[in-house]
């Protein structure tokens, strides 16, 4: 091994976190919520909005969110925009919601999948910075119990008058992971005809691959991972609610695995050739997705791709492996 004596070589130690990234990343689109527009129409308060008499039925546009619950930042001047769709919960327990906004904004979110069922539990008024959780007592929701699987709709409104503008919503998991923006994997849109004013439609599952013309993710017929490594595998669905997911190895149905994604955390080689199928199904009707797992055997050796020099007292290197 090649001593690590001299300055640190930052484009190589760049290079090897970008190969590292690559390799641990799970995918970034999944999951849809449609983000819509109006304007122009001036004032800082969400009430500018929802007085404003093109809302909500004339947005001026419309903006599919594919990262998260998070809508462009510096979108514009003198909008308003709202945001609904449904938050599908990972995990059985007590979540809390956080929102940052420039200028204000609110989360509003249901008891279940019911519109009607909605409360407001988190808000902000007067900007504060991008994803700035803590300047404001209102911008955290109390703790809210969830059910893993089930569908809850939400609606994000915001109001922009000048100047910089965002608006994100966070949450803090039940077993008190922080995630910000609540991430795109663990959102549904709200099912709506496509054509402006986007009106509610009821719809059988329908397993997306664009929304608008925005690429989500879908399930490939195949899937390839190289041994001990994880696979994700994300489904970004359009339906009424409730709707329920049951993914199967093999045909036979995985205990507890009712998310529109799907994790192994270590794809052993006996995975190889297994068929993995995702079902979804609602009052109207069902839909599926399947695909083939390849498990490949890790053949390269491990190369040398960064050494770090901690500059403790007892000069210890960390050294990584590919
Ligand atoms: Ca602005
Ligand atoms: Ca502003």
């Amino acid at each position: 091994m090649k001593t690590f004596t001299s300055t640190p070589n930052v484009f190589g130690r760049f290079f090897a976190l970008q190969i590292l990234t690559a390799a641990l990343a799970f995918s970034a689109r999944a999951g849809v919520v449609l983000d819509l527009n109006y304007g122009p129409v001036s004032g800082l308060t969400v009430s500018a909005l929802t007085n404003f008499v093109d809302y909500p039925n004339n947005p001026v546009s419309a903006t599919a969110l594919t990262s998260g619950l998070r809508e462009p930042v510096d979108f514009g001047n003198t909008y308003g925009a709202w945001t609904r769709g449904f938050i599908e919960a990972p995990q059985d327990g007590q979540y809390t919601f956080w929102i940052a906004s420039d200028d204000d904004g609110q989360f509003f979110l249901s008891t279940d999948e019911n519109p009607a069922n909605r409360v407001l539990v988190c808000h902000n008024a007067g900007y504060v910075g991008d994803q700035s959780y803590n300047d404001k007592p209102t911008q955290k929701s109390a703790l809210i119990t969830l059910q893993k699987g089930r569908k809850y709709y939400f609606e994000m409104l915001h109001k922009e008058e000048n100047g910089g503008d965002h608006c994100t919503i966070a949450w803090t998991l039940p077993d008190s992971t922080f995630m910000t923006p609540i991430p795109s994997r663990s959102l549904w849109p709200y099912p709506v005809d496509y054509s402006s004013p986007y009106p509610p439609l009821a719809k059988a599952p329908l397993i997306l691959t664009d929304y608008l013309g925005t690429p989500v993710d879908n399930l490939p017929a195949t899937v390839s991972v190289e041994e001990n490594r994880p696979v994700d595998m994300i489904v970004t669905v359009d339906a009424t609610q409730p709707a329920y997911v049951q993914w199967y190895s093999n045909n036979v149905a995985i205990a507890g695995a009712n998310l529109a994604s799907y994790n192994i955390a270590s794809a052993a080689l006996g995975l190889n050739g297994a068929t993995y199928l995702m079902v979804v199904t609602n009052s109207m009707g069902s839909n599926a997705v399947a695909t083939t797992l390849t498990v490949n055997t890790d053949t390269t050796a491990p190369t040398l791709v960064d050494a770090l020099n901690l500059g403790n007292p007892g000069g210890v290197i960390v050294v990584i492996f590919s």
